[in-house]
Formats: structure tokens, C-alpha cells, sequence
């Protein structure tokens, strides 16, 4: 079974997220989701979630692709996941590219890094609908 590790905070869940998560099923047989915690967010990232960690975990599970979803506490996390699930293949977004390189020499996985779906993001979607709440008010 060639299992695919993948990590994101999969906020407001848009068809860019389900892209990316079909793309990556389609490297092996079983995926796994690391999912940022509400707390790995706001410390690391700065995002705060308009879904709690257990909202976007149950919206995830609910994912065809997706076969299990564990918690992204820390950025130092990776090594430590691809081995204790024996993971194939790392993936992430583009945006990434090059970051996770080091796990190449440091754990048994390849790395892939999948094209981002343009044009939609989390940040988008809250801009728009702040444009569009303020075009009903006017
Ligand atoms: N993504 C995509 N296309 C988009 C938006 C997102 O392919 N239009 C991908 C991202 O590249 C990422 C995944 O969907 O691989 C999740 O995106 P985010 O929730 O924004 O994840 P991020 O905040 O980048 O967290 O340790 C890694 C981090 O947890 C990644």
C-alpha cells in the first residue's frame, strides 16, 4: 500500500483544497492529512480559522480521497509523521515548492510538490464576500 502524507490548514474548504486532494490520492493508495490545529494556526501562521480544528477535521473526513486526518502541532512534525506511518510520498501545494526538500535526505519518502489551483483561496473568498455583504448594504 503506498501511502501519501499531506499538511494544510484547509480552512473554508474550496474546490482548490479538493484539487489538491484528489491529486495527491492519485500518487498511492491511502492519504493522510495533517491538519493545522486552531493553536498551530495562530501561533505559526497568524490564521485565524473561521472553522474550528474539529469542523474543518469533520469536513475533511467527509472527503472521498481522504483516509485519515491526524493534527499538525508543529512545523518539526514531518519527519517524525513520515515515519511513524510509514508515508511514500510527501505532498504539498506549489506554493510550497522547495521548502520540504530536506525530507527527501532525511526520511525514505519522495517530495511532490502539485500545481495550485489558481484564482481561489481562502483569503479570496473573504474578500469577496466582505465586497459582495457590502454591495447588499448599499
Ligand atoms: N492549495 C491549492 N490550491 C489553492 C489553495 C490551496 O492547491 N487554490 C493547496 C495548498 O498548496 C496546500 C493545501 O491546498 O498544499 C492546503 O492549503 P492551506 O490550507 O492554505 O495550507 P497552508 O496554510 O499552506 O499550510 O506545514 C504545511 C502547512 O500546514 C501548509
Amino acid at each position: 500500500m503506498r501511502r501519501i502524507i499531506t499538511y494544510g490548514t484547509f480552512d473554508l474548504l474550496h474546490y482548490g483544497h479538493i484539487n489538491l486532494l484528489r491529486r495527491a490520492k492519485e500518487q498511492g493508495d491511502y492519504l493522510i492529512v495533517a491538519l493545522s490545529t486552531d493553536e498551530f494556526n495562530w501561533k505559526e501562521k497568524q490564521k485565524k480559522c473561521y472553522f474550528s480544528y474539529e469542523k474543518r477535521k469533520q469536513l475533511l473526513e467527509a472527503i472521498r480521497y481522504v483516509d485519515l486526518v491526524i493534527p499538525e502541532e508543529s512545523w518539526e512534525q514531518k519527519i517524525f509523521d513520515i515515519n511513524q506511518y510509514n508515508v511514500d510520498v510527501f505532498v504539498m501545494g506549489n506554493d510550497w515548492e522547495g521548502q520540504f526538500d530536506f525530507l527527501k535526505e532525511k526520511t525514505s519518502s519522495d517530495v511532490v510538490y502539485l500545481e495550485r489551483t489558481p484564482e481561489i483561496s481562502t483569503t479570496q473568498i473573504k474578500k469577496d464576500l466582505e465586497s459582495m455583504g457590502n454591495k447588499i448594504i448599499d
